[in-house]
């Protein structure tokens, strides 16, 4: 790629979507490094930070295990650390872009940011706990709790509490008690939360104090009236699912939405691209609005679980104008994304090649 200024990052403030509980948007125009900078990463809670220390702290295993647990963190730090690098979305990013205005936090690009997570698989806790016949899924409960009238009203006071196939909790869920090499931060879930690779955020529970073990589907709050969609499956009308694998998506994040672009010249047009259990394989990028895709050059290895950065060398045209810019992913299981956001989809999972109107002059 020839010698042409990649546009640098100008404001590394995170953007106060709401202040109390904090729900923080990380300004993903600033989108450099493939780690998400300390102190960037975006926040996404729905209740107060829970006041917990880690001399205190106990993880409680219990359900249908043979031996229920009781864990310290020296406990899970004496077992063997493993390092993963996880992007992590929140279901709901790039919600400002739905028309008609839909309820939830107004997320832009920032609802998704990548670290490096250390801690101890899952599995390895739940082989030591041992499980019992008809084991099915694994509750994760978070000790944040409090009450919500918004998208649903919470019967009273609740805790944060998710669920996972038991296949998934065996597989690479981690315990993580560690950041890119520091100390969870209260708002990341200190001490230990879950980070749950390839699946929309609200899988990864913080605060995490409880594991329990079901043989019937888990149907709290933030797996049914909240966190799901409408699944079409066969004939049948749609089923109310709750979210899990992350769907295919690439976003831009230089040049940022209302930028200025000098006409006639050249600009690297430059952005991430996720998805759930597959590998980015291709990113295609649209100066005509859908017209037509011209391929984009991807920056990073195809890993999976993490974002790959990726840019495009565009001419701006002369004469001047607005211009909308397209991206769009493409992942190994030969999913792309989907032209529309489809109703059964909600205010949830939102990949259709988000527009991003530029003015040349
Ligand atoms: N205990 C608990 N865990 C939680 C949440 C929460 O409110 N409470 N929010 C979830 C959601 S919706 C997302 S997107 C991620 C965000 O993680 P982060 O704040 O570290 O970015 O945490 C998930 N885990
Ligand atoms: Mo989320």
């Amino acid at each position: 790629m020839p010698d042409t200024p990649v546009h640098a990052p100008v404001s590394p403030a995170m953007i106060v979507r709401q202040s109390s509980p904090a729900n923080l948007e990380f300004p993903f125009h600033t989108l450099s490094e493939r780690l998400t900078p300390p102190g960037q990463f975006y926040v996404r809670s729905h209740f107060p930070v829970p006041e917990l220390n880690a001399e205190e702290w106990r993880l409680e295993v219990g359900g249908l295990v043979g031996q229920p647990l009781c864990l310290t963190l020296a406990d899970l730090q004496a077992m063997t650390p493993h390092t993963v690098t996880v992007t992590l979305e929140c279901a709901g990013n790039s919600r400002s872009f739905l028309t008609p205005k839909v309820a939830g936090v107004a997320w832009d690009l920032g609802a998704v940011s990548t670290a490096e997570w250390t801690g101890v698989p899952l599995s390895a806790v739940l082989e030591r706990a041992g499980l019992q016949a008809g084991a099915r899924e694994v509750v994760l409960c978070g000790a944040d709790r409090g009450c919500l009238d918004e998208p649903a009203k919470t019967p009273g006071i609740i805790a944060y509490e998710r669920s996972l196939p038991l296949n998934k909790a065996q597989t690479d869920v981690l315990l993580a008690y560690a950041m890119n090499g520091e100390p969870l931060t209260p708002q990341h879930g200190y001490p230990v939360r879950a980070i749950v690779p390839g699946w929309y955020g609200m899988a990864s529970v913080k605060w995490l104090t409880g594991i329990c073990v079901t043989d019937t589907p888990f149907q709290g709050f933030f797996q049914t009236l909240d966190y799901s969609y409408w699944e079409s499956v066969g004939s049948l009308s749609p089923q109310m699912t709750p979210l899990s694998v992350m769907q295919a998506k690439a976003q831009i994040a230089r040049p940022a939405p209302g930028e200025t672009v000098a006409a006639g010249k050249p600009y690297v047009i430059m952005g991430a691209a996720w998805t759930g259990e597959a590998k980015i394989i291709r990113v295609e990028i649209s100066t005509d609005g859908g017209q037509t895709w011209a391929e984009a050059e991807l920056t990073d290895p195809a890993e999976a679980h993490v974002w790959r950065r990726w840019r495009y060398l565009w001419h701006a045209p002369d004469p001047s104008g607005t211009v909308t810019l397209l991206a769009r992913a493409t992942d190994s299981s030969g999913q792309t994304q989907p032209t529309k956001h489809t109703p059964e989809r909600g205010k949830y999972m939102i990949t259709f090649p988000l527009p991003i109107a530029v003015m040349v002059e």
